[in-house]
């Protein structure tokens, strides 16, 4: 290895390293991993949304043939069980605590959402533990059950929990809600809109799934977990059992896809664990693709009234926004923060407003959690902002890209503090706007609407600009705004004798490329190859401590904590060399893998100081054998990523069905480790923006609380002859200006701006037979819809 030399890595198109093991179908996911002796575990669910349960008859499941153990909310209760854990609180307005209703891993007493779990089955093999829970009988007294937010706070309506009265859980602001009344009052002009922000489910490859396994040396309970935040999974769990933390060792093998929905913690992680170790035997359980639209948390759902005033050149004046944000029957992990502390900071957007209020209501209601999925707030206030921006062009007959331009934060006033809290530190959005208009051929869109026109279709163009807060999160504003957990991010490396390099972090990969986007960054920081780089992530037994992989953080956070303990493995090398070179350590110099004496030919290649250190013959007095270093990394500001989307559609006035033309897409996420992983994760956030935006609607009926879509037959997930080829492009002028690596997160990007751009198009669209509003999602039946309304007025 010596006088190998990896620098400019960066930047580079390097092909992923873990992807050879998923081409040769060689992944190891949870339900590859078999355990002799194991047990398998099937819930028994509620069937109503809101029910009294009494008895639980057991009584001939327990007869059942292969049937270990029958669990139940009373059993956990005589163990002590607490309750499972949310991981954030959020206050009202006067500083009161929100409402903290318990949750309980298996109901007690009642049952507030379909799919919520009453028993375990513990039976060996999983067709056993299903067929002696199909004989369970629970003796449900149903409720009302209600779905909707706004409904939910109707005076009469039916109440979830007795800690909640009314189902509300907090209403709370940010910004100046009298300078903002004001203002819009004051105005020349204002526009108002009533948005709705569909419930989507997630849907990723791989269900939930979980294997705990006792460890017969011990007390240690060891749980491969689905997840993507192995450490705050064990504290959940250790938290709810009592258990000291090294009780539970959390791994996270090969996960398939989680998008947000498997960083947060369920009841089957915690009742796996308690039944594991009461039984003394592994127990398996894998959600069902039923079982996932049940319990997996879903996202958005939002009901907003918001007003923009401004004055007649299109200049924005004020912004009052209040929303009810529906968090489903309890609270889950980040349930409470997405739709407070992370959606509302992001209200000021890309424009200048002078006075803005932002008012949150979170509401219970008989339907899943909600939580955090790709975008997490950020794409709810980047389609307040879009829609209104356009509906104040509209009123003033202006351009929609017009009325933005006059309103954008120019980069020279970075760093630009919001009135409603954020200080954006980096980022030049009038360019990109510029680039993302010239690429897409703004101006030239008549053009081609007319000859749409004449093919008989409607076409349409949308503009939507977004920032977003990535490389979640400064843990001191985050603990200032109710976080229970830190947000910062840890990474050890480890060089060995032979110069193979270790890097153990504390995210966690599950499609975002981390073992090759880490190694690029130990190459270029190093200088040692790439190829002597492995990542190890997502087992809490190896990796000091970790966050997690959400919130778009594992390159602004996770990347930062790799860069500052390579920063102290050179440093410490720097001495070792001196000594070596018989120079004062303020003379050696490191660069491209070398460190060396000004002025002289002499250095020595880092291979060499690593093997010099694991010897341990001839170091320093006061050095320590080894180079090893590790670091802890807490951002002192969010990462700024920011961007905007262009995209044409045809619509066919017969059908209502949508189809894309163009799609154009420029963001800033500053320094770009690795293009083609970002490219891609920006590909994929677009999907799944346009899915939210096309398809995708997890419904409840109103009355009776049960899913509407509880399978793929009526969930509408958007396939590849939905979408198109996106055209894009990475504007690298405006880096980070706080962490090491100048980088900001794109893992969300796309699902950002997506769905309020093509709402945008789609109503431009439709513009010519005033159709102004329309709600996600654009099913053919609604954009047909919409088109008759118009046509019969
Ligand atoms: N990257 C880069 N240069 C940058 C920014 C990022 O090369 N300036 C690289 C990173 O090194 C990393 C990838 O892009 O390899 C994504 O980095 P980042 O934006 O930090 O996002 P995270 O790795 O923290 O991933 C989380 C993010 C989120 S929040 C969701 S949701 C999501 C997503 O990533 N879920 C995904 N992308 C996903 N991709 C897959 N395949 N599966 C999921 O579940």
């Amino acid at each position: 290895m010596d006088g190998t030399v990896e620098t400019g890595i960066i930047g580079d198109e390097v092909l992923r390293k873990e992807d050879r093991k998923f081409l040769l179908g060689k992944g190891r996911f949870v339900d590859d991993i078999r355990i002799p002796g194991e047990l398998h575990a099937v819930f028994v669910r509620s069937t109503h949304a809101h029910a009294e349960i009494g008895a639980v008859d057991t009584a001939a499941a327990e007869q059942m043939p292969g049937v270990v153990k029958i669990l139940t909310g009373a059993d956990m209760a005589a163990d002590g069980v607490g309750t499972i854990p949310f991981m954030w609180t959020m206050s009202n307005a006067d500083g009161t605590p929100m409402a903290q209703p318990p949750r309980w891993g298996l109901a007690r007493e009642r049952v507030r959402h379909v799919g919520e779990a009453i028993a375990v089955v513990i039976a060996e093999t999983a067709a056993e533990a299903q067929e002696a829970a199909d004989t369970i009988v629970v003796d449900y007294v149903p409720l009302d059950a209600v779905t909707g937010s706004r409904a939910a706070l109707v005076d009469g309506a039916p109440q979830l929990h007795s800690e909640a009265p009314g189902n509300r859980i907090y209403s709370w602001g940010r910004g100046d809600t009298d300078a903002a009344n004001k203002a819009i009052a004051e105005a020349p002009h204002s526009v108002s809109l009533e948005l709705v922000n569909n419930r989507i489910a997630c849907a990723a490859i791989e269900t939930r799934a979980c294997l705990a396994v006792p460890d017969p040396a011990g007390g240690q309970t060891t749980l491969y977990d689905a997840t993507q935040a192995p450490h705050l999974i064990r504290k959940s769990i250790t938290d709810a059992l009592g258990l000291p933390p090294g009780d539970v060792r959390v791994i996270a093998p090969d996960v398939g896809g989680g998008f947000g929905t498997k960083g947060k913690h369920y009841p089957e992680e915690t009742i796996l664990v308690w039944a594991c170790r009461r039984l003394g035997r592994p127990v398996r359980w894998t959600s069902s693709r039923s079982e996932a639209f049940m319990t997996d948390t879903q996202a958005r759902d939002h009901v907003t009234t918001a007003t923009l005033g401004f004055d007649d050149d299109g200049v924005f004046l004020g912004l009052k926004v209040e929303t009810l944000a529906n968090v489903g029957a309890y609270i889950s992990t980040f349930g409470a923060s997405i739709p407070g502390a992370i959606y509302s900071a992001l209200l000021a957007g890309i424009y200048r407003t002078p006075a803005i209020y932002v008012g949150v209501t979170t509401v219970f209601t008989n339907t899943v959690p909600t939580d955090a999925y790709r975008g997490a707030g950020r794409p709810e206030a980047c389609y307040v902002l879009e829609r209104l921006a356009d509906a104040a062009a509209k009123k003033l007959d202006m351009d929609r890209a017009e009325i933005r331009r006059r309103n954008l934060i120019p980069a020279e006033a970075m760093p630009y503090a919001t009135p409603i809290g954020p200080v954006y530190d980096s980022g030049d959005f009038p360019n990109i706007m510029e680039k993302l208009l010239a690429a897409a051929d703004w101006d030239g869109f008549e053009n081609r609407r007319r000859e749409s026109e004449a093919r008989g279709r409607l076409r349409g163009i949308g503009l939507a600009m977004y920032v977003e807060t990535s490389g979640v999160a400064p843990s001191k504003m985050a603990g200032m705004m109710g976080a229970k957990i830190g947000f910062f991010e840890s990474a050890e490396i480890r060089i060995d004798v032979e110069g193979g390099v270790q890097v153990l972090a504390g995210t966690h990969n599950h499609g975002q490329g981390h073992d090759t986007t880490y190694a690029q960054i130990i190459a270029d920081r190093l200088g040692l190859p790439f190829e002597n780089v492995s990542v190890v992530e997502g087992d809490t037994g190896v990796v000091q401590m970790g966050t997690g992989t959400f919130g778009s953080r594992s390159i602004a956070v996770g990347g930062s904590a790799i860069a500052v303990a390579a920063d102290k493995i050179i440093e410490k090398g720097r001495r070792i060399a001196a000594h070596l070179l018989e120079a004062a350590e303020e003379d050696v110099s490191f660069a491209k893998g070398t460190y060396s004496i000004a002025g002289t030919d002499r250095g020595m290649s880092i291979g060499e100081i690593a093997r010099t250190a694991n010897l341990g013959h001839v170091l320093p007095d006061g050095v320590e054998p080894g180079l090893n270093e590790s670091a802890f990394y807490d951002p002192s500001n969010f990462a700024y990523s920011n961007g905007g989307h262009v995209l044409e559609i045809e619509i066919d006035p017969e059908t209502g069905v949508i189809e894309f033309q163009r799609y154009y897409v420029v963001d800033d996420i500053g320094t770009v480790i690795n293009p083609m992983i970002v490219h891609a994760q920006i590909h994929g956030g677009l999907a799944q923006g346009i899915g939210q935006a096309l398809t995708e609607s997890a419904a409840y009926d109103p009355d009776s609380g049960q899913i509407l879509a509880g399978s793929f037959l009526d969930y509408g997930m958007p396939r590849a002859d939905d979408l198109i080829d996106f055209e894009g492009e990475l504007d690298e002028s405006q880096p980070c200006t706080h962490n090491p690596l100048g980088a900001k997160g794109c893992g969300e990007s796309g699902s950002i701006g997506a769905p309020a751009a093509l709402v945008s198009a789609v109503l431009d669209a439709l513009g010519p037979l005033s159709v102004d509003d329309i709600d996600m999602p654009l099913t053919p039946l609604c954009v047909w819809n919409a088109i008759q309304k118009a046509k019969a007025l």
